[in-house]
């Protein structure tokens, strides 16, 4: 009858009980990511009605609403059968899932309420070529917390930052209920906390801690022996500094070999915390002319560092590479330039 096509977002609920009765039929299928901020003409064409992720699309056909996608599913491919035989017990699982939707889901606690909010209810306060601001927006998006962004421009800080941020002045900050939470790490654990969906941190207190330890590592050792590399252009200044951030870079390594993500088999609090390293890195050692994460040295790393920003949700919120060529390289000549001077 054709291939499979899944419209959906990894985020939604809805989508992934379609891919798990696509996976339990054993039903191949194509995923197209939909970026729910901007609907694609291929989702207002096929689900016009309520232009809502999962769509799946099966030859020429297209289903919407999720509970109606599982129904098509069960009834198109006949192994492993979803509902039951039984004509009462079909309509009591039938019954139970509409209750889940419409009531659990939608009464729950407010920590699924955030995961719904309109537009407007979380705001952010960040800069696209900010990678702590970014690490934000990932989690926004792996909860399904729809935001607004308010770009700020920190040579130019406005009143709004230094009402929120009087304290660091810094972005990102973000806006919920009337409150405002700084600090990127920070504010990680408050959306952690306020939504528990799609868990960053794990609930092993150990663990727990171990990826927090890492994740101020990445801030505090990582990022500054990579920047402390930039100011040299050559010399023994440059080999020491180049040396310092591979060291610190083969601890991460230790902590990713053998596992998919920082967070085992899902993404985690540490793989938003360093996933900087995908982009920002290599754009630094662009500037820097450098080679820091070396596919040899680093192989586990570099995997994780080519597959994280591949997956589609991490992909939408990164900032265009030339953006951030264009932002680093004057601070970068600026740096080069006062060094030299001291030398
Ligand atoms: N530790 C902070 C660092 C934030 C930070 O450095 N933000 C930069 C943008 S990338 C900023 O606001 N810079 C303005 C300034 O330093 O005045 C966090 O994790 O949020």
């Amino acid at each position: 009858m054709g291939e499979v096509k899944v419209i959906g977002s990894t985020s939604s609920l809805f989508c992934t009980r379609v891919e798990w009765a696509l996976k339990l039929k054993g039903v191949e299928y194509e995923y197209m990511h939909e970026d729910l901020r901007n609907k694609s003409p291929l989702l207002l064409k096929h689900n016009p009605v309520h232009k809502k992720v999962p769509v799946i699309l099966h030859g020429d056909r297209a289903v919407a609403e999720s509970l109606v996608i599982l129904e098509y599913i069960d009834d198109t491919w006949k192994q492993n059968p979803l509902l039951p035989e039984d004509p009462y017990e079909r309509s009591m699982a039938r019954f139970w899932a509409k209750f889940s939707d419409e009531k659990a889901i939608s009464q729950a606690s407010p920590a699924v309420e955030l995961g719904k909010t309109i537009m407007g209810e979380v705001k952010v306060i960040g800069s696209t070529s900010s990678l702590f601001c970014t690490r934000v927006e990932w989690a926004l998006k792996l909860k399904g917390v729809e935001y607004e962004y308010i770009h700020e421009d920190v040579r130019n800080k406005s009143p709004l930052l230094l009402k929120h941020n009087p304290v660091h002045k810094k972005i990102p900050v973000i806006l919920h209920r009337d409150r405002a939470v700084a600090e990127s790490l920070v504010i990680l654990e408050y959306i952690d906390d306020t939504l528990k969906q799609n868990p960053l941190l794990p609930e092993d207190p150990y663990e727990r801690s171990t990826a927090r330890f890492w994740a101020k590592f990445g801030d505090e050792k990582v990022r500054i022996s990579v920047l402390n590399s930039l100011p040299w252009s050559e010399g023994e200044e440059k080999e020491k500094a180049i040396e310092s951030a591979r060291e610190s870079l083969s601890f991460l390594e230790e902590q990713i070999e053998g596992k998919t993500f920082f967070g085992g088999e899902k993404i985690g609090f540490l793989d938003l915390a360093v996933g900087w390293i995908p982009l920002w890195l290599g754009i630094m050692e662009q500037i820097g002319e450098m080679k820091l994460l070396d596919a040899e040295k680093f192989p586990s790393l570099h995997e994780w560092s080519q597959n994280f920003i591949k997956i589609p949700l991490i992909k939408e919120a990164l900032p265009p590479r030339e953006e951030l060529v264009d932002y680093f390289t004057p601070s970068v000549s600026y740096m080069r330039s006062l060094a030299s001077q001291k030398q």
